[in-house]
């Protein structure tokens, strides 16, 4: 199997761009999507995944990736409900399994999802992107949910892993975590993937947990996806062939002592899904989201499609957030997720692609 590229797609009624834009950029295989309506923790019903099976296909794309089955915070903490959720999480694993999904992107990251401070920033060339002020994320999170929460609120959207009804009880979830150091999120951890490993073998289903963004301890909880080293600590932990990564180079180099082209080429068998994104650093600590060209930013974009090559990369890869272009803004596209540059984004590593598939004689 070649590699495959995705689109991630918010679905109808929820995304402004719709499949057949999307079926507009070439060498677009796989619609990457979700039931985003869903609670971490509930059951996604076999009906309600079909429908959405049906309207993807029915542009002749695969539902291939899901991307974000979101795991509830008990699991995380360790709590004893865990069980019943894991129960659940199984369940739709089956469901899943059962339309035909082959890759399950999820994050293991307590409380907050991506963590940014501006939605909108100015870029310098007349377009935005999202961007992390360091000085705003420090002991207090209130004005950064307040920032992202008010945006949702204001245009009506939920971010995944921004749920308002457990953003609303955040001071409770902080005190939940209360005694959840990093060796007890690795323990919890184990737990949910030993558990869920036999029906991923039977469904032939892989487990993709996405890197910690950004790749550090925030607001006193502690993150685990952060480093080559940790990586490679998951992927021994529960060494499963469907126990796999997505490699997700923006979120990893947040941390510029990342190389994620190297993480790319030592781990690359157990690589089912990448998002490629580059990023562009502030010697202030701050940062920005960048196009994808591999010199507007220090993400090393060329070299880690060239990793991923030359391992034989058989997975799936999609741009990851965009900068928002030609009239996109609050209130016209989801922060980070415009049509044109991703877009973009697709082309340039399309690019690059076929002319290392050229390089080798692969057709
Ligand atoms: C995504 C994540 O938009 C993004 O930054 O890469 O939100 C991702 O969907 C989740 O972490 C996966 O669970
Ligand atoms: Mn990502």
């Amino acid at each position: 199997m070649p590699m495959q590229m995705g689109f991630r797609w918010y679905g109808q009624g929820n995304d402004k761009i719709t499949l057949a834009d999307i079926k507009q950029i070439p060498g677009v295989t796989s619609i990457v999507w979700a039931l985003h309506y869903k609670m971490p923790g509930t059951v996604w019903k076999d009906e309600r995944i079909a429908a959405v099976k049906k309207q993807i296909e029915d542009y002749g794309f695969n539902i291939d990736v899901v991307e974000s089955v979101n795991v509830h915070d008990d699991i995380k903490i360790g709590l004893p409900t865990r069980d019943m959720y894991i129960e659940n999480y199984i369940q739709t694993i089956r469901n899943l399994g059962k339309n035909g999904v082959k890759v399950i992107c999820y994050n293991f990251m307590p409380i907050f999802d991506w963590t940014r401070t501006n939605l909108f920033h100015p870029v310098g060339d007349g377009s935005t992107a999202l961007f992390y002020e360091k000085a705003m994320i420090q002991d207090d999170y209130t004005a950064m949910v307040n920032h992202i929460m008010d945006f949702t609120e204001r245009y009506g959207m939920t971010f995944p892993g921004w749920e308002p009804d457990r953003m609303a009880i955040l001071d409770k979830l902080f005190k939940d975590y209360q005694g959840v150091d990093s060796e007890k999120l690795w323990a919890n951890l184990k737990y949910f993937l030993d558990a869920l490993m036999p029906v991923c073998e039977e469904t032939g289903i892989k487990m993709a947990i996405h890197m910690d963004d950004p790749p550090w301890d925030i607001f006193g909880l502690p993150r685990l996806m952060v480093n080559k080293e940790n990586i490679g600590r998951f992927l021994k932990m529960v060494d499963h062939p469907c126990n796999c990564i997505t490699l997700c180079s923006g979120s990893l180099n947040a941390d510029q002592n990342n190389n994620v082209a190297d993480i790319a080429r030592t781990y690359c068998d157990r690589i089912a899904f990448a998002h490629i994104r580059n990023i562009k650093h502030f010697e202030n600590g701050d940062f920005s989201e960048a196009s994808h060209r591999d010199c507007d930013g220090e993400t090393g974009i060329i070299e880690i499609l060239k990793a991923l090559h030359d391992g034989g990369y058989e997975g799936y890869i999609r741009p990851d957030h965009g900068r928002h272009l030609w009239g996109e803004g609050p209130g016209t596209v989801r922060p980070g997720y415009g049509l044109y540059d991703r877009a973009l984004g697709i082309m340039y590593m399309l690019g690059i692609w076929d002319l290392l598939d050229r390089q080798k004689g692969i057709k």
